[in-house]
């Protein structure tokens, strides 16, 4: 049979298996369409059914999260737990609280997870959870009260050896102390149930800093490549929390310029670049005073305000999305292609559609997936594991150094699987490498 036939046979049975669940085709879509053919040309893969198999997930966990407002009103949430495959390793992923999380979008970022966390070359299988929890203007008693509710339930599902949560969008240092904490109290131990934790309690130095960081590690070994270097490259930054942040710090430390960054509201633009002292404003904004980007341009005049936009606009080199999926649509790619912007590496995940993919790719922009570029914060979270599996805390220079090293490795696994002449497919790479090392897993188990 054709890989034509086989992928368009594939996705029609998935989409009907999976009705509605748009994102969750999305990824799938953007795996299968680099898979089929190497399937094709490796029919042991084909026999075990092994794409089917790893596109339905082991289990589905969906539960009523309870709890009650600072005025005394009882609020329901919505709490998701998806192990969606755990051939290599524990399940492995972060929780995400927002009010767009749904079950489409929680299955799409674990079916990602397993295929990032593989790539990593560390035991971790993929999954991903959370709730449709909005954080956002909730007290800090109230994010308490949620995160206990959540964790009530959640705590029967992980463990150390089980399945391991962390932070995404809206689970930031002060949801995983709640979290972690009641876990300790209904459990009475500490183990290394949950990562990210702070460096008092088990948690890895260098986690905070480290999916931003990998993210530019990343692109450095793409540019390296070309005989190319980050220095006074004009860079595009999409988003103001945990990944943006780090990116655009890891950036200036190596001599790029960092134009622009957002949040929900809008994107923020200072032609004169954000530099260290402004970078530490916008930290502080973000994550101390839970304020709006938009702030930024009242202190720095210079900056203009791009209400309701998303940086893409502006003329750069380098683009790193790192707010949220599907946030550079096919318009976006255009402008990117035509303001000659040299790369788009992920530091979100799946925040460029398909088509605008391809797009780049056949305008020869480099184009770095998330799951190879944004990988270094689940690296760190798997680090953090084994630190605590061994009782002991590495310092910040040693995670850095085996950081930096896991970044190079996954480069490395996309170069050898996705070269294609002088130009590197990265989404065909991370793919293939990713999936031979759990497919050959899960034939070594069997039919389970
Ligand atoms: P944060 O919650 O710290 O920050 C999220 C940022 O994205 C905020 O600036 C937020 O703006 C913006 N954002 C969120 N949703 C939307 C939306 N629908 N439209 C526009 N902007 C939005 O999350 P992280 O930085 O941790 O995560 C960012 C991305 O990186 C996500 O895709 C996540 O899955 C991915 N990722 C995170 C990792 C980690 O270690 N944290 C690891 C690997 C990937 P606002 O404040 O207005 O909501
Ligand atoms: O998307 C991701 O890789 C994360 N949110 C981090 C997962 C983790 O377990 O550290």
């Amino acid at each position: 049979m054709d890989a034509a036939k086989d992928l368009k046979k594939f996705m029609s049975g998935l989409k009907k298996r999976n009705p509605g669940e748009k994102e969750f085709h999305q990824a799938v879509q953007e795996v299968a369409n680099t898979l089929m053919p190497f399937i094709g040309d490796n029919k042991i893969y084909q026999d075990g059914q092994i794409l089917e198999r790893l596109t339905e997930p082991d289990r589905i966990i969906i539960f009523r999260v309870c709890w009650e407002d600072d005025k005394g009103q009882v609020r329901t949430n919505r709490g998701y737990r998806v192990q969606f495959n755990n051939s290599i390793g524990p399940y492995k992923g972060g929780l995400r609280f927002h009010p767009t999380v749904s079950l489409s979008v929680l299955k799409f970022l674990g079916f990602e997870q397993i295929f990032k966390n593989s790539l990593t070359t560390l035991p971790l299988g993929g999954a991903k959870g959370g709730a449709n929890f909005n954080p956002k203007g909730k007290s800090d008693a109230e994010v308490m009260r949620f995160c206990q509710s959540f964790m009530t339930e959640l705590t029967r599902h992980i463990g150390s050896d089980i399945d391991v949560p962390a932070g995404d969008i809206g689970v930031g240092a002060r949801e995983i102390g709640f979290l972690y904490g009641q876990f300790k109290r209904l459990n009475n131990r500490l183990t290394g149930a949950i990562t990210g934790k702070g460096p008092t309690y088990g948690g890895s130095l260098m986690r905070p800093e480290a999916t931003g960081y990998g993210c530019i590690y990343m692109i450095r070994e793409a540019l390296d490549k070309i005989g190319d270097d980050l220095s006074g490259k004009k860079c595009l930054v999409s988003g103001s929390g945990n990944v943006a942040q780090h990116a655009a710090e890891k950036l200036l430390s190596l001599g790029a310029k960092v134009l622009t960054l957002s949040d929900s509201g809008g994107s923020i633009y200072d032609p004169d670049g954000i530099d260290e002292e402004k970078l530490a404003f916008i930290k502080e904004l973000k994550n101390v005073k839970r304020g709006r980007i938009s702030e930024y341009c009242e202190k720095y005049k210079k900056a203009e305000f791009l209400a309701g936009k998303r940086p893409w606009g502006v003329k750069g080199d380098l683009a790193f999305p790192c707010a949220t999926q599907n946030e550079i649509g096919i318009e976006d790619a255009k402008t990117l292609v035509s303001n000659k912007c040299r790369a788009v590496c992920e530091g979100a995940n799946m925040p460029t559609d398909n088509e605008s993919i391809e797009y780049l790719q056949a305008n020869k922009v480099i184009f770095i997936p998330g799951k190879a570029a944004n990988a270094g914060g689940v690296a760190v979270s798997g680090l953090e594991m084994t630190q605590n599996s061994m009782r002991i805390q590495w310092t910040a220079k040693e995670v850095d150094e085996k950081l930096l090293g896991i970044m190079k490795n996954i480069h490395g696994q996309c170069v050898s699987h996705g070269e294609e002449g002088k130009y590197v497919n990265y989404v065909k790479g991370a793919n293939i490498a990713a999936f031979k090392k759990i497919a050959d897993t899960m034939l070594a188990y069997g039919i389970i």
